[in-house]
C-alpha cells in the first residue's frame, strides 16, 4: 500500500498500492500555551527534552536529510508487557499475520499515535514511560520519553474537525479544513490507523473495494496522501495538516485477529473524506 514498512505492514499481503505524491513538509507553526517537544529522526532518534511534565504537548516530527522515510510512532507498554516483547511480536504479529502475536501486541501496546517527518501532532501525556520508534523504515531505533506527575492545565489545540474511527470503518461524512488542527479518535476495540489520500472526485466505493481486492495499482488516487500512526482504543491524537482540497480516501491496513490477521481495509474499513 505504501513504499513505507509499516508497523501494520499489511502491503505484502493485499499488492495495493494507494499512495500518491508525498505531501510537502510543512514548518510547524508553535502552539502558545503549550510545551514543543521536537523530535529529529535520522538513523536513530533524538529527542529536545528526555523528560517532561505531564499535559497537552505537541511533538513536531522532523527527518532533515529524508522525510519521506520516517514517521513516529509512540506508544506506552501495558503492565506485564515489556520493549522486548514488543520487539519479538512486532514482525511476526503485525507484518507476518501471526495471530497469535497481533494478540499479544494489541493486548501489550497502548498505541497513541504519530505523524510522518514534517508534520506535527498534539495530544496530552499521563505520566509513565513512552516509547518513540520509527516506522518509516527498517530503522530499529527507539527512544524512550520520561513523563512524570499529573497533567497540568493548558491550552487546547485543534479547530473542531474530528475524524472517528470504528471497527471497521470510518464515519461517514467527514470534512476537515485544508490547513488547520483535526483529532483522529478511535472509538473501536482494536488499534486502527489513519492513511488519507487524495483521490479523483469521481471516485467510487465500488472502485475502491474492487482496487483492494486486486493487485492493480488504483488509477484513481492522486495524491498528496498522509499518514497517521497507530491509535489504540479510546485514544485520540490532534494532527496539523495542510493539504490541498478535494476529495480524499481514508483507510486503516491494521490486521484483525478475530478475522486470521485481515487488514481492516479489506473489512470495510475506507471512507471518503472531504478535505475544504
Ligand atoms: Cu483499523
Amino acid at each position: 500500500m505504501h513504499k513505507r514498512m509499516r508497523l501494520a505492514a499489511v502491503a505484502a499481503g493485499t499488492g495495493v498500492v494507494l499512495a500518491g505524491a508525498a505531501v510537502a513538509p510543512t514548518a510547524a507553526e508553535a502552539v502558545s500555551g503549550i510545551p514543543t517537544i521536537t523530535v529529529t529522526m535520522t538513523k536513530s532518534i533524538g529527542v529536545s527534552t528526555s523528560a517532561v511534565h505531564a499535559g497537552r504537548v505537541v511533538f513536531k516530527v522532523t527527518a532533515p536529510s529524508d522525510p519521506a522515510d520516517h514517521e513516529l510512532q509512540i506508544f506506552k507498554l501495558r503492565s506485564g508487557y515489556t520493549i522486548s516483547d514488543f520487539k519479538k511480536d512486532a514482525g511476526p504479529g503485525l507484518d507476518g499475520g501471526v495471530v497469535s502475536a497481533t494478540r499479544r501486541v494489541y493486548k501489550g501496546v497502548n498505541f497513541l499515535g504519530g505523524v510522518m517527518a514534517g508534520h506535527s501532532f498534539s495530544e496530552t501525556l499521563y505520566a509513565g514511560t513512552y516509547y518513540l520508534i520509527d516506522i518509516g523504515n527498517n530503522s530499529r531505533a527507539v527512544q524512550t520519553l520520561h513523563v512524570t506527575g499529573t497533567p497540568s492545565p493548558r491550552p487546547w489545540v485543534g479547530d473542531g474537525s474530528v475524524i472517528t474511527a470504528h471497527d471497521m470503518s470510518f464515519s461517514t461524512n467527514e470534512s476537515i479544513p485544508g490547513k488547520g488542527w483535526t483529532i483522529f479518535r478511535n472509538t473501536g476495540d482494536e488499534p486502527h490507523f489513519l492513511s488519507m489520500v487524495r483521490v479523483q472526485r469521481s471516485t467510487t466505493r465500488a472502485q475502491v473495494k474492487k482496487a483492494l481486492e486486486s493487485d492493480q495499482q488504483p488509477t484513481f488516487a492522486i495524491g498528496p496522501d498522509y499518514e497517521l500512526g497507530v491509535v489504540s482504543p479510546g485514544s485520540q491524537i490532534v494532527f496539523q495538516h495542510n493539504l490541498p482540497g478535494g476529495k480524499y480516501l481514508a483507510l486503516c491496513f491494521m490486521s484483525d485477529p478475530d478475522n486470521h490477521d485481515m487488514p481492516h481495509a479489506l473489512m470495510g474499513m475506507y471512507q471518503f473524506v472531504t478535505v475544504k
